[in-house]
């Protein structure tokens, strides 16, 4: 049986809910420049194009069809009944899995329904959208606020929390993520170093230097309810036919 699990969600999970991924086939990028639109220089360039963009992304989620997926309910499952730690890092700014009710969650990259003083850092519930009108409280002169989310050269949120649970964890689940953006890309080194068991769950096949150990391809939704059913069963990511190998990669048969 595991004692401390991590887990790492990216945009993937909240795929089948309905919010697009960054880097798939009709992805966030696609219709926008990184630099223009998650850049601190991006802002300070075009603050209205930047927060017609983050409005957009919060009319998404108000729109009453997004909402968690089994992925999400998996996760809140494993939380509830797992009687170890665990932990879930998502790089995803929507709130999603805070709607399925996962609670031991950290958003390393923010989150799209608060806002920031430039000036004071306070965060606040975001009550609106964004715009030159939505000012703080916290300053005379008010400030226009921000989104409370780390752009490229940003640090990461929780950076010391995560550090501490990747050393002392026995379990790095990694879902839904391209491993693209450091330092969360990184993150499977370290639990690989420290001797946990490493595994990914994407729709893609692994990729033949994947770092993880060991590698399950499918939908989120179809197979985190499965996984998360083998581990609270007491058993090991290392008990399924889905290594990954030099010269095999498994299909991810739980
Ligand atoms: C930092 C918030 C310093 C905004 C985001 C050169 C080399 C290496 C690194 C760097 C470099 N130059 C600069 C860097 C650092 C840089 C970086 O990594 N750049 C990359 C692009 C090379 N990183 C930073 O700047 C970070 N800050 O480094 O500060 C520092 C650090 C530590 C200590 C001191 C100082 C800040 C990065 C944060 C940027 N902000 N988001 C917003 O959301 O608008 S990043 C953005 O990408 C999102 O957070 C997103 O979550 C994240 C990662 O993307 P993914 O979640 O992985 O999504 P993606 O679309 O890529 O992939 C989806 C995956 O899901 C795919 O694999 C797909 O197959 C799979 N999938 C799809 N559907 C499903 C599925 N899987 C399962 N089921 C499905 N249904």
């Amino acid at each position: 049986m595991y004692q401390q699990i991590v887990i790492l969600t990216g945009a993937g999970i909240s795929a089948e809910s309905g919010i697009n991924t960054f880097r798939d086939q009709d992805g966030l990028w696609e219709e926008h420049k990184i630099e223009d639109v998650a850049t601190p220089e991006g802002y300070a360039r075009n603050p209205v194009m930047v927060e017609a963009f983050y409005n957009a992304r919060i009319a998404q989620l108000h729109d009453g069809k997004v909402t968690p997926n089994k992925g999400h309910h998996a996760l809140v499952k494993l939380e509830q009944e797992f009687n170890g730690e665990l932990l879930i890092v998502t790089q995803n700014i929507d709130d999603l899995h805070e709607r399925a009710g996962s609670r031991r969650l950290l958003h390393m990259h923010g989150e799209l329904f608060k806002s920031r003083c430039p000036q004071s850092q306070q965060t606040f519930m975001l009550q609106d959208t964004f715009g030159p009108e939505h000012t703080c409280t916290c300053c005379i002169p008010a400030q226009r606020l921000r989104p409370h989310v780390v752009w490229f050269g940003e640090i990461p949120i929780g950076l010391d929390r995560i550090q501490d649970a990747l050393d002392s964890c026995d379990l790095f689940i990694a879902i839904g993520t391209s491993g693209t953006v450091y330092p969360a890309a990184g993150f499977v080194d370290t639990a690989n170093y420290h001797g946990a068991q490493t595994i990914e769950v994407n729709l893609a096949e692994a990729d033949r230097h994947s770092k993880f150990q060991y590698h399950v391809q499918g939908k989120a939704s179809q197979r985190l309810p499965d996984l998360v059913n083998h581990i609270l069963q007491g058993r090991k990511v290392s008990d399924l036919s889905c290594a990954v190998t030099d010269n095999l990669i498994g299909k991810g048969d739980i």
